[in-house]
């Protein structure tokens, strides 16, 4: 049953690119500098469930995801708390992978740092100013920062499809700096930060500094999968302007079409109500979950107890639905029922997850039966869902 997803760009559910010896995934990863909340384990689920879905089609998955270990918001947490951002960075990408290990989450193949690609970054804003598309800007200071146009590429703002106004208000709000004087466009996208007191920088042909945001995840991608592949993934708040500008210094970069073939945007976690986010502190840990006894499987149908495109509420009601669902399933699953019944069930797991991560019918349907032959339902749920029975 071949993966049909929603595609943020063309706005359709279609199948997903798989012809090639690998599918390529790349999947925006954390900026580590604080505990992996629910929000974030909630999109980082669901894109192991594309990954799992993927695989149990038999392809094989080249899944790649960045960290964001060199920008502002480690610096200023670092700066609070008197430690090093470096070290602030590693204890908590170090928590991350553990908080991921204990759901199940099947690691990437390539988990690459900002720090790391800095390399990768500096050629490819070379690549962009040679080809006379990114422009210097020098401030009172005299740091060069380097800035992509938004007219690098025509079919810029294809990929969120959003309005001039939407995109500025985005723009401002998620890490944009529409004001800075001198900028061609309000809109131009920050691709290399030139060296400031007190800020790490590394060497680079057009002057010391570290990497802007959107071109880390370029480079990082385009250097591991190709200058086009599959999958790019997040959630919705990165679809403008982190994605687009991703995709847009990309196709300048290799005159290209569309870097990616589907742009998938995972729904916002709210707890009762409110955005779950580290800026308003009203966060459920993972590892608190766990440390209170919650096991990664409730913690999955938890999350999946909802569609992955909505924005939606956590709440621990919800988590108690989803033991007492785990319970019940436990339960049914011991009935004796014919090979046949087991595997119905399967493929209508199957088949629900393959129409965009329908995991609400991909649950009714575990729901609905009432034993499991041999275990054919508990292998599925293990290698589907990553949800275990025993
Ligand atoms: N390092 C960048 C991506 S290159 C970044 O956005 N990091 S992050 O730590 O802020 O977010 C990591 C991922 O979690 C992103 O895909 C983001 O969209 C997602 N995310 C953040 N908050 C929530 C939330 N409340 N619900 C669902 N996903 C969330
Ligand atoms: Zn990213």
């Amino acid at each position: 049953m071949p993966l049909a997803l929603y595609d943020t760009a063309d706005g359709v559910v279609r199948d997903v690119d798989t012809r090639g010896d690998e599918v390529g995934l790349y999947v925006c990863g954390i900026t580590p500098y604080d505990s992996t909340h629910l929000g974030h384990a909630a999109t980082y689920l669901t894109f192991d469930l594309v990954y799992r879905q993927l695989l149990a089609n038999g392809h094989k998955v080249h899944y790649v995801q960045n960290i964001t270990d060199v920008d502002d918001p480690l610096f200023e947490r670092a700066e609070r708390d008197g430690v090093d951002w470096r070290e602030l960075g590693t204890s908590q990408i170090d928590l991350f992978r553990s908080d991921m290990e204990i759901l199940s989450v099947i690691p990437p193949r390539d988990y690459i740092g900002a720090m790391e690609a800095v390399g990768e970054v500096v050629e490819m804003v070379q690549v962009l100013l040679d080809k006379g598309i990114a422009y210097p800007l020098v401030d009172a200071s005299g740091a060069c920062d380097i800035y992509a146009p938004i007219s690098a590429t025509e079919q810029f703002g294809y990929e969120s499809n959003l309005d001039r106004a939407t995109m500025e208000k985005y723009f401002a709000e998620r890490g944009g700096d529409p004001d800075r004087e001198g900028k061609r466009d309000p809109l131009d996208a920050l691709l290399w930060r030139g060296h400031r007191d007190g800020e790490p920088a590394w060497d680079a042909p057009f002057g010391s500094g570290r990497p802007g945001w959107h071109i880390e995840c370029s480079a990082i991608a385009t250097n591991r999968l190709g200058q086009t592949f599959s999958i790019q993934g997040g959630g919705s708040d990165l679809a403008f302007p982190h994605h687009e500008f991703s995709a847009a210094h990309a196709e300048a970069a290799y005159d290209v079409e569309r870097m990616a073939g589907h742009y998938v945007h995972t729904g916002m976690i709210a707890l009762d109500g409110v955005k779950m986010s580290k800026s308003l502190g009203n966060l459920v840990f993972v590892h608190k979950l766990t440390e209170q006894g919650h096991e990664a499987g409730v913690i999955r149908l938890a999350v999946f107890s909802g569609h992955y495109r909505n924005d939606r509420d956590f709440s621990y009601g919800i988590l108690d639905e989803a033991e007492a669902r785990l319970a019940r399933w436990r339960e049914s699953l011991a009935g004796e029922v014919s090979e046949e019944e087991a595997v119905g069930v399967v493929d209508k797991l199957r088949a629900a997850l393959a129409n965009d991560l329908d995991t609400v019918t991909a649950l009714q349907a575990v729901d609905d039966a009432a034993g499991d032959h041999d275990g054919i339902i508990a292998r599925a749920l293990d290698g589907l869902l990553g949800v275990q029975l025993r």
